[in-house]
């Protein structure tokens, strides 16, 4: 049985959903085959959604962390490659933060990229018919915040436990009420997308493990 910690945040940016939020919800409540799945509910307050994670980590020792949020205008499931040592906010958190150009760890390396099977897991979106793409930038805000502070945490503490970010479009839900031009996808979708993301890299966990 493999430990997985599955994080979304809380809505943010005048959205009354977060589309993270409602996909993690219902994916804990599926049995996944392999896996106990923790699911933590994170505020957008740079300080508090860290120390929540850094908890849960350190608590748990999950094998894997595969972090959510949203990402409002995007039209694809994306898995994202890269996390930078930046906080650079266009908008402030739910807190009120609005940090410019900092460095999220003093010292810290430029970045780290994500130990999920990335390329796998889009290929598999893309054979279920689930528009999906590698990203190349989790952004400068708390998504690749806390994707970074995690991967940090792993590096420093020598961790085997693999991690990464997969930002999702808006839901249906949060789009066709504004009655304007804006990408989304169904929440079937996005709950089978991040089901297959979990299935593909347990799968990869398994296979690349040695066997005794
Ligand atoms: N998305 C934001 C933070 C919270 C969320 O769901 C982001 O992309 O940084």
């Amino acid at each position: 049985m493999k430990r997985l910690l599955l994080t979304a945040f809380e809505p943010f940016g005048g959205e009354t959903l977060n589309s993270s939020l409602h996909v993690a919800r219902h994916i804990k409540r599926m049995s996944l085959p392999g896996a106990s799945v923790r699911v933590e509910e994170l505020p957008v307050d740079r300080h508090r959604a860290i120390e929540s994670v850094l908890e849960a980590l350190r608590e748990n020792s999950p094998d894997v962390v595969i972090m959510l949020g949203e990402a409002g205008g995007r039209f694809r499931i994306n898995p994202e490659r890269v996390a930078i040592n930046i906080d650079d906010f266009r908008i402030p958190d739910n807190a009120g933060n609005k940090p410019s150009d900092e460095p999220i760890v003093e010292d810290g390396p430029a970045a780290y990229f994500s130990t999920l099977p990335i390329r796998a897991i889009t290929e598999r979106l893309i054979e279920a018919r689930i528009p999906a793409a590698v990203s190349n930038s989790a952004g400068t805000y708390l998504c690749n915040r806390l994707f970074y502070r995690v991967m940090h945490e792993i590096a420093a503490e020598g961790l085997a436990t693999k991690a990464g970010f997969i930002h999702l479009p808006y839901l249906h839900e949060q789009t066709i009420p504004k009655q304007v031009d804006q990408p989304g996808l169904s929440l079937e979708s996005m709950v089978e997308a991040v089901r297959l993301a979990i299935e593909v890299t347990l799968k990869a966990l398994t296979t690349k493990a040695p066997r005794h």
